[in-house]
């Protein structure tokens, strides 16, 4: 606890060895956990991404995280934390590694093309109103290969940078950022830091891209990243629509 540099976020800190999922821990303990905390993992044996996807998460070489957030915000500014939380991230890593990282909306990290933090945010609530917001990170720090199915997809920092990383260095620069943007944003209104960033280094924005529904691909072109974190997808025939979240992927000349 002494190394965090926050005021508030983390102070309540549980670190697992190994667990299934540090957002399913998080689900299961949430009378225990208050606005903040933050639950750590070694180890996550059920990692899990969107849509039922698995996300992996081997012993000691990345942060498996999960953020307690109790914002209360309107439904509709979910998306933002989750941009928020990208941003957050993305300055984190720049600051530490140096490396060119692009955030690809709604939710990845990348470098090179390949995927070094994904983000996965689940709110609990009414209907017009957050209750609690679990925002769950993964980045691949310290792993020195990907085998299986995400060998092709996935790097970690240690790879890019051909050295080891430290995950305490980044992990608490992490906090430090995001708990400045959601005071700033929650507190004060303000998100312009935030969306400078999102726009800045964003892989999608002026892009030809593919809207991906189902099996079925529609060529369109990203023009913007809304205030409230959806984006302004412009399709062929010049009609344009605002996403809320789902797939995108950029359009292969
Ligand atoms: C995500 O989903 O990117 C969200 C990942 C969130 C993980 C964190 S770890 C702490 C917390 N606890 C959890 O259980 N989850 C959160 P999505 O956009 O659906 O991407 C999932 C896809 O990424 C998979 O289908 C794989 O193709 C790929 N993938 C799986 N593991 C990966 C890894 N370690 N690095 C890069 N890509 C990976």
């Amino acid at each position: 606890k002494s190394v965090l540099k926050t005021r508030w976020l983390a102070h309540q800190l549980v670190h697992l060895e190994s667990v299934d999922s540090t957002n399913i821990w998080a689900k299961k303990h949430q009378h225990e956990l208050r606005h903040g905390a933050m639950v750590l993992a070694e180890e996550q044996t059920g990692g899990r991404g969107r849509l039922g996807r698995s996300w992996e998460s081997s012993k000691g070489e990345g942060i498996w995280m999960t953020l307690v957030l109790e914002p209360g915000l309107p439904m509709h500014d979910a998306g933002k934390m989750t941009q928020l939380a990208a941003a957050a991230m993305h300055q984190a890593v720049v600051e530490v590694t140096g490396l060119p990282v692009k955030i690809k909306w709604p939710n990845d990290l990348l470098v090179d093309n390949q995927k070094i933090c994904g983000i996965l945010t689940e709110v609990s609530g009414e209907l017009t109103r957050i209750e609690r917001l679990l925002v769950g990170i993964g980045v691949n720090v310290n792993q020195q290969v990907f085998s299986g199915e995400i060998a092709e997809v996935a790097t970690s920092l240690r790879i890019m940078m051909e050295q080891p990383v430290s995950r305490v260095a980044l992990l608490t620069l992490f906090l430090k950022i995001f708990e400045k943007c959601y005071d700033d944003y929650v507190l004060h209104q303000s998100y312009g830091a935030v969306l400078r960033v999102i726009r800045e280094h964003s892989m999608l924005l002026n892009q030809p891209i593919d809207v991906i529904r189902g099996d079925q691909r529609v060529a369109a072109r990203a023009v913007n990243i809304h205030e409230d974190g959806r984006l302004e997808v412009v399709y062929e025939d010049g009609r344009s629509e605002l996403l809320a979240g789902g797939e995108v992927s950029v359009r292969r000349k």
